[in-house]
């Protein structure tokens, strides 16, 4: 097992994607929740590069089904040089968001530096949501609710070519987990793409730990796992903090065991954490909630295991 034990955070402060503002205080919501220290308790090499910069929030509606088409470029555009960057140095990149627009830039970043090296993608998307709507789909226009469609080269042309390669990735590669808020449209459009979704009907019935074997099946030695975790994921109970809540999902234990399961295959190479909206948050208990499972995701456990 060869996991990275060297992190670089990106903050990338924007609501640029985002149907409510906000999450663009979300880099730094983590870091007063103590990320990195918390993260160097446990052995790992952390370093802050800072935040990104990008265009403001003009807070415009829709054009042709896209609010904000430009900016959510540009900051996609800067999200990807970060990210490439650091997978280049042998880093692990740790965006910190920001709205899920940002998860296009990331991971067409992520998909680049897997055709560099030879490595298999597979993408875990925790989130409440599919975001795999399109210009026609959507019911809002907001971009945060498009990056697995624009990843699988369903988007505008300025948005789906950003890694350098059109389609960035396969949905093949997706597995989705906690998915509970789908648009109508875009469930036609996840069934017609053959998306692998274990919704919260599916982890009610067979439990956390079989949807996350089964999600984690086909790894192997030369996998790069890509974890990008909306908060959104968790149940409002736990995260009040982002801006679209359902009702309905995980519960503390139920994610801690997610997370415990993708740090035992010892392969996540990068991570988004994504949507956190201190705005709307109670004292940062959502961001703590976040830091408490990233901490999981790299390795924390009870008595159990070491
Ligand atoms: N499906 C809705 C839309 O496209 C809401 C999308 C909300 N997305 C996020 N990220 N919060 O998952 O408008
Ligand atoms: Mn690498
Ligand atoms: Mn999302
Ligand atoms: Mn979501």
């Amino acid at each position: 097992m060869t996991t990275l034990r060297s992190v670089s955070l990106i903050g990338a402060p924007t609501d640029i994607g985002a149907g409510a503002r906000g999450a663009s205080m979300g880099p730094e919501a983590l870091r007063v929740a103590d990320l990195a220290a918390t993260l160097q308790s446990h052995g790992v090499d952390v370093v802050d590069r800072g935040n990104l910069s990008g265009p403001a929030n003009p807070w415009l509606p829709p054009v042709n089904g896209y609010r904000h088409l430009n900016e959510v470029t540009a900051w996609n555009q800067s999200v990807h040089d970060a990210v490439y960057a650091e997978l280049k140095l042998g880093r692990m990149p740790i965006l910190l968001g920001g709205d899920h627009c940002l998860g296009l830039g990331s991971i067409s970043a992520v998909a680049r530096h897997c055709r560099d090296t030879g490595k298999k993608l597979r993408v875990l998307w925790l989130d409440a949501h599919a975001d795999f709507n399109t210009s026609e789909l959507t019911p809002s226009g907001n971009i945060h609710g498009m990056p697995v469609s624009c990843l699988c080269g369903f988007g505008p042309q300025q948005l789906i070519e950003i890694g350098g390669h059109v389609p960035a990735i396969s949905p093949k590669w997706v597995r989705q987990i906690g998915i509970r808020s789908v648009d109508a449209g875009e469930k036609r459009f996840v069934h017609e793409q053959e998306l692998e979704v274990f919704d919260m009907r599916y982890i009610d019935e067979m439990g956390m730990r079989h949807t996350m074997e089964l999600a984690l099946a086909t790894l192997d030695a030369n996998t790069h796992l890509h974890v990008s975790f909306d908060v959104d994921f968790l149940d409002p109970d736990i995260a009040p903090g982002v801006g679209t809540t359902v009702p309905g999902g995980p519960t503390y234990r139920e994610a801690q065991l997610c997370m415990e399961m993708i740090a035992d295959t010892g392969f996540m190479a990068s991570l988004d954490v994504m949507e956190l909206n201190p705005a709307l948050d109670l004292q940062n208990k959502t961001a703590k909630v976040a830091v408490d499972l990233i901490e999981s995701l790299f390795g924390k456990s009870t008595l159990m295991r070491k």
